[in-house]
């Protein structure tokens, strides 16, 4: 196996919705041993500490959460997400999803200065295609996917000067999708793959789908792991719970063949809230699923089953 430079990289963002708790989730993996389960594999691992958030003034807004608060966030995590990828494979250790806001703004950075195409693979229930003025919630998590792809309406965050092509972003796990972002999802060519389409063909099919496709342009695969992909009854520490979630063998699964493909070059983990954990299972979870995506698995397989 390819022994890979791993560098943790703490977000301990809370302003991407109202419920507190994601600020616990990066001590939450270094407790639950993340740093370890990667040496065990072999790899070198490397914990830069966490990120913190550049100098912001809160201002009330009508709508919006933490507007300020993000932005200051996307503006320290696109630096730390651009840097880290000339050193190693980042992982992120979230934070809610509004970290992805400047994880992939960062990642795509990189990939302009390395000339390769950039790809996404957002495993999530949810869609995070909104905009600051579609989303009815105020929850700025809700938007990352709109923002990097280039949508309008992100006043004040750093400029998106090279959107992600929507060819190149694929949403895996979905189950709650609010009828604007259904909308303007459908409008794309993003991939975007339900529950429905899991449980006629199973995950494997669209997921290798998507993989070719990268292999095929060269290109730099960043991976954002909202813990709500997974079924809530395996991973119960979340704020936005959605039933009817991918199997702790479907997640497994995934993260095999990220591995396999030797395509991952970025990963987030995503939305863990630990307040709301049962005696840390959902972070274990966590830590053994990016542990599949590095290569942990039962027995070597010669050749791709699918
Ligand atoms: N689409 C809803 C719900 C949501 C999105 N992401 C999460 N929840 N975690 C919203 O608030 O934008
Ligand atoms: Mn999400
Ligand atoms: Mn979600």
């Amino acid at each position: 196996m390819t022994q890979q430079h791993c560098i943790l990289v703490g977000a301990p963002m809370d302003s991407g919705k109202r419920r507190k708790g994601c600020l616990m989730g990066p001590d939450a993996y270094r407790t639950a041993g993340l740093a370890e389960a990667l040496r065990d594999l072999g790899h070198q691992v490397s914990d830069r500490g966490n990120v913190a958030p550049a100098p912001f003034t809160p201002k009330d807004h009508p709508k919006l959460v933490a507007l300020e608060e993000t932005i200051a966030w996307t503006e320290a995590l696109a630096d730390a997400a651009e840097t880290t990828m000339k050193d190693g494979l980042p992982i992120f250790m979230g934070g809610d999803h509004a970290l992805a806001l400047g994880t992939v703004l960062g990642v795509m950075r990189h990939a302009k200065t390395v000339d390769r195409p950039q790809f996404v693979l957002w495993l999530d229930a949810h869609s995070d295609f909104h905009t600051p003025d579609t989303t009815d919630s105020g929850n700025l998590h809700g938007t990352p996917l709109g923002y990097v792809t280039g949508r309008e309406g992100f006043d004040g965050f750093p400029a998106v000067d090279t959107p992600l092509p929507q060819d190149n972003v694929a949403i895996i796990g979905l189950r709650s999708v609010d009828a604007a972002e259904r909308a303007a999802l459908q409008e794309t060519s993003i991939i975007h793959v339900d529950m429905r389409e899991i449980d006629e063909s199973g995950i494997a099919r669209p997921l290798a789908a998507f993989l070719d496709k990268v292999a095929a342009a060269n290109g730099l695969l960043h991976v954002s792991l909202d813990v709500d992909f997974l079924d809530p009854s395996v991973a119960p520490a979340v704020g936005t719970t959605v039933p009817g979630g991918a199997t702790v063998r479907e997640g497994h699964l995934v993260m095999e063949m990220l591995h396999d493909s030797g395509l991952m070059t970025s990963l987030d983990l995503v939305e863990l809230n630990p307040f709301l954990d049962e005696r840390g299972r959902t972070a274990s979870l966590m830590v053994d699923l990016a542990a599949s995506a590095l290569g942990r698995r039962v027995f070597d397989r010669p050749t791709r089953a699918f």
